[in-house]
């Protein structure tokens, strides 16, 4: 069975852009799944240490028939495949950072992998791309999108591209 997951994608190191870029390529090439759609670009203030530069982020929807943990996998090889280093600082740079923010209707909480990602429902750089692929989503909590964008004001947040046109339709 095809599952819809929702990924997103940040980066604040090392050409931003083309590490989203490069990003969405790889995803095009996920095995036994389909990339549908990516958000525009957007830059956004750092979240955590103040003394990083600007992140740019995005959010991609694919149909998967991967497993979760496997798609993880999948997309910690293509983190470290762009150069990603796993520093003991929390919320610190990185080249690439992708997350799993929703997984079909699953909630996963295991140690490697929480579904829906666990501070997706109030960070603008999330809410306001996923809001450009699925307006009229509901999150498996049955909250909907529209009521987390309510309560999540458009701070620090600059829509920097139209839909990214070199990803596959
Ligand atoms: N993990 C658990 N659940 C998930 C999930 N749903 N998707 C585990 C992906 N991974 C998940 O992640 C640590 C571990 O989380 C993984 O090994 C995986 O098994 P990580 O990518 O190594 O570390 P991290 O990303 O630094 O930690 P964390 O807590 O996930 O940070 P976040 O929440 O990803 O935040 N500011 C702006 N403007 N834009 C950003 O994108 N990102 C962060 C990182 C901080 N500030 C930011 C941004
Ligand atoms: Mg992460």
């Amino acid at each position: 069975m095809m599952e819809r997951v929702y990924i997103g994608l940040g980066s604040n190191l090392a050409e931003p852009l083309e590490q989203l870029r490069g990003a969405l390529a790889a995803l095009a090439r996920l095995p036994d799944s389909r990339l549908l759609a990516s958000s525009s670009f957007y830059g956004s203030d750092p979240l955590g240490p103040a003394d990083q530069p600007r992140y740019v982020n995005a959010v991609a929807a694919l149909d998967t028939r991967l497993e979760p943990l496997a798609l993880l996998d999948a997309l910690q090889a293509i983190e470290l495949s762009q150069g990603r280093v796993r520093k003991a600082e929390r919320w610190g740079p990185r080249t690439l950072d992708l997350d799993i923010l929703l997984f079909g209707e699953r909630l996963l909480d295991e140690p490697r992998l929480r579904v829906p990602h666990y501070h997706m429902h109030m960070r603008p750089f999330v809410l306001y791309p996923l809001a450009e692929l699925a307006p009229d989503l509901h999150l498996p909590d049955g909250r909907t999108l529209r009521e987390l964008l309510a309560a999540c004001p458009f701070a620090g947040l600059e829509r920097l591209s139209l839909a990214d046109d070199s990803a596959p339709a």
